[in-house]
């Protein structure tokens, strides 16, 4: 009974994204007393179900790792996601506009795993020394939900509001860098929208990493060797229009853009 009511939500989600429309919040329509560990189990089946449509996981990625984002979202722990592999624009890409629903982009650091990283315990250094690289992203974000209305449990449910990703194209080695101080300046049509350093996500983003792993170490998983994991916006997220061309500059790491198209 239970099981069926967390497919049925998995569902209502997935169909949402695939369909392009706005739905009430889960804990509004469907189960207002949806728990967090529920809601992970919910984006489990939505991983589960997209898997079985041919997808793969390019990686897990954090939410919610900045001050900026807890005041613009009013949810303040930190959550996961999954990024798929057909969420991917190439630097310099067209995001169509048509393709979502409302969405908003943020700025972030990313980082590939080099080598396994499994909790309890992890700390940002034992992340660090575990980095291959790290590199700038854009993330595009597109609640399944009304005016990106939700609850903690909800935007779980909802694959942290997962949509698109652009990487940037330079690598870095972690060492190479004070990723706490890592500007990073998000514009839009050539005007600054928003702007932080690294710090701004748990301390050192390496730390959301380290919390990642800790997190998934209660189900008995890992952060893993090959993964790219973004660590969570640095600045609050900014609604997108048809027709916006976007540039995230990020100190040392180079630039990111990407254009909305029609
Ligand atoms: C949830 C996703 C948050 C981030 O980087 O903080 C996220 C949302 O704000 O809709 O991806
Ligand atoms: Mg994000």
């Amino acid at each position: 009974m239970g099981a069926e009511v967390l497919k049925k939500i998995a569902d209502y989600l997935v169909d949402a994204e695939i369909e392009k429309r706005e739905v009430v919040k889960v804990t509004t329509a469907i189960k207002p007393d949806l728990t967090v560990e529920e809601a992970y189990q919910v984006q489990d089946l939505i991983v589960q179900r997209k898997l079985a449509e041919g997808h793969r996981v390019v990686g897990p990625k954090m939410g919610l790792t900045s001050k900026a984002k807890w005041d613009q979202m009013g949810v303040s722990e930190p959550i996961y996601g999954h990024v798929f592999d057909y969420m991917l624009i190439e630097n310099g890409g067209v995001l169509p506009f048509t393709d979502l629903i409302h969405p908003k982009v943020e700025a972030e650091l990313a980082f590939v795993i080099g080598e396994d990283i499994e909790g309890p315990g992890v700390t940002g250094a034992q992340v660090l020394a575990k980095t291959a690289y790290v590199l700038p992203a854009l993330e595009i974000i597109d609640s399944r939900y009304e005016n990106f209305n939700f609850t903690h449990a909800d935007v779980i449910a909802d694959n942290a509001s997962t949509s698109r990703v652009v990487f940037g194209n330079s690598l870095k080695k972690p060492a190479d860098f004070d990723l706490e101080l890592v500007g990073a300046v998000l514009s839009v049509n050539g005007k600054v929208k928003e702007l932080g350093a690294g710090a701004a996500v748990l301390g050192h983003p390496a730390n959301a990493i380290a919390m990642l792993a800790n997190m998934l170490a209660r189900k008995g998983g890992k952060v893993e060797k090959g993964e790219i994991i973004l660590s969570g916006a640095i600045t609050s997220a900014i609604l997108l229009h048809a027709g916006d061309f976007v540039s995230g500059k990020f100190d040392g790491l180079g630039e990111v853009t990407f254009t909305v198209g029609e």
